[in-house]
This record gives structure tokens, sequence and C-alpha cells, in this order.
């Protein structure tokens, strides 16, 4: 008998949520930054040991939202947290507890589902504040079980499995085991791209760029992509292009070497930023991006 669930993750934005779901998966299926809000969509990773398989379910970080793009995916991690085998709350241990956990915290009181708590980025804490941590972990009230991990160094992330795979309900598995995302692959092209651009960007720029790949081509050995990046005004423009078109030329760089890594090919990236005005408004777009 196997059993097979969907973990979802929840915690502020920057907690390490995609980190951790790269570690549990052995894979990168997220891509990660340390600006708030990367995440945009859930993107289910998958975990195939030989009796069980876990489902981690990344998702945006949560938050207040502000406009539609935000509206949707707090809503989306609403309704995942919903339909989840387990909650999988992450805590941030370099910032400490503060309010946003406590209120996420309530919100999970509420559901049935099962609630297990990681206390991430332990490798930034000496052991006196960690217990600190720890104990402030377990007062949120909120699951039996607080795991200490560092999502980046793998410290703690094989026990964190373990204890998950074992609250997973007996089924078969769900996804095929080959499959370590659900992601089609322009999205996670498109991801790629995205990290690369959000590296190098700060303040509002980040959350203004959004990535489109819209022309995937196979020749032998050779992959041709197309993708278009999207900012909201001009003068995103201009950062994103940078002076004599270095910035774009190192976004670009960067990035063919990520997809040659998850294509296994040579690629040619033909990368243009386009101005597209209020796109996170924009909810026949959002759909289109798959952002739902
Ligand atoms: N030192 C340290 N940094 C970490 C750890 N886990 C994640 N980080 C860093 O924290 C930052 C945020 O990580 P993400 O995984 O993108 O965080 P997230 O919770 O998915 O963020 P959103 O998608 O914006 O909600 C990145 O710079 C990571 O490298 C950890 O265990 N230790
Ligand atoms: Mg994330």
């Amino acid at each position: 008998m196997t059993r097979a669930g969907f973990v979802a993750l929840a915690g502020r934005p920057n907690v390490g949520k995609s980190t951790l779901v790269n570690a549990l998966v052995g894979r990168k299926v997220a891509i990660t930054s340390d600006k708030p809000q990367t995440t945009r969509r859930a993107i289910r990773g998958v975990s195939t040991g030989e009796s069980t398989q876990l489902v981690l379910v990344d998702l945006p970080g949560v938050q207040r939202p502000r406009d539609a793009l935000t509206e949707r995916m707090q809503r989306r991690v609403e309704a995942e947290l919903a339909d989840s085998d387990a909650a999988l709350l992450v805590l941030n241990a370099e910032e400490g507890i503060g309010p946003g956990d406590r209120w996420i915290a309530s919100l999970l009181e509420r559901s049935s589902t099962p609630v297990v708590i990681g206390v991430n980025k332990l490798d930034r804490l000496d052991r006196a504040r960690t217990l600190e941590v720890l104990t402030a972990a377990a007062e949120l009230g909120v699951g039996d079980d607080v795991f200490p991990i560092s999502a980046r160094t793998g410290s703690g992330v094989t026990e964190l499995h373990g204890h998950l795979a074992g609250l997973m309900p007996e089924s078969p598995f769900l996804y095929p085991p080959e499959d370590p995302s659900d992601q089609p692959e322009r999205v996670r092209l498109a991801e790629l791209i995205r990290e690369q651009v959000l590296r190098r960007t700060f303040q509002e720029v980040p959350h203004a760029v959004e990535v489109m790949v819209d022309d995937v081509e196979r020749e032998g050995d050779l992959t041709r992509v197309r993708a278009l990046v999207w900012v909201e005004t001009e003068s995103q423009k201009g950062i994103v292009i940078g002076t004599g078109g270095r910035m774009v030329k190192s976004i670009g760089t960067a990035a063919r070497r990520e997809l040659q890594r998850e294509l296994g090919t040579r690629v040619h990236l033909d990368l243009s930023v386009r101005v597209r005005r209020g796109w996170r408004a924009d909810e026949r777009l959002l759909d289109r991006l798959g952002i739902e």
C-alpha cells in the first residue's frame, strides 16, 4: 500500500518556502530570490520515494492584497491550504516570529488540516537564539511538531520530509514519478529568466517584471527560446536594458545557462524588453499567464 498527498507551504514572503520545496524535492522546481513576493503561482513539486509520494505545493507568501495580481495570489493560498493533507508553516528564524506569522498561524488553526512548523534559516543563528525561536514557534499553539531546519544547507530537511511522509493518507501515487513539477515548460523557462531579473533589480522593479516565453523551437542539440520581459514603465525598461544594453545582456547570459541546465541542450535565447502598462491589474492577461 502506498501513501500520497499534498503538503501546502504557508508563510510570510521571503521566509524560504521555495528554497525548502526545492530541498524537499531534491531538484529546482521553484525560483527563489531575496526579494519578497518572488512566487506568483502555486507550483507542485513532486518527491516520490519507494512507497510514498509527497506533493509539495509552493505558494506565494501570505500578504495583504494590493492589486488583481496579489488578490489572486492570496485567494490561491487559501484554496490550496484548504485542499491539502498537511500544511507546512515556514518561519524565518533570522527575523524571529512576528504579527504576520501569528496571523497565518490563526488562519491555519481554524482549518482541520494538520500543521507542521519548519523554523528555517537556522544556519544564521547561534544556539541560544535558536532555542529562543524554537520555543516561540511552539508557543504559536498551532501544530504539534516544530522542525529546526535550514533549507539552504539542507540541515533537518530529511527529518522533516520523513515526518510529512508519515502524515500522508493511503493512496495511489498522484503524479508520474518522473515529473518533478506540474508547470508547463514555457512557464518553467519564463520563471528561470525572471529569477535572473530579480537577482539584478531593486525596489519596485522586481514587482513590475513578468516574463513570457512565446516561442520554443528545438533543432537537434539546440533550443531556440524567444522571451518577452514585461515592465510597467519606460524608466523600468531603461533599468532592465541598462547602459549600452549591459543589464539585459547579463540577464540573458545567466538565464541561458539556467535554461541549458533545465533543457539539457544548448540554448539560443532571444530576450526583448517591452512596456506593458498595468499588467498586474489586467485580469485577462493574468488568466493567460496562468496566474489564477
Ligand atoms: N541563510 C539562509 N537563507 C535562506 C534559507 N532558505 C532560504 N533562504 C534565502 O531566503 C531568501 C528567500 O527565499 P525564497 O525561497 O525565495 O523565499 P519564499 O518564502 O519562497 O519567498 P516568496 O516566494 O517571496 O514568498 C532567498 O535569498 C534564499 O536564498 C536558509 O535556510 N538559510
Ligand atoms: Mg517563493
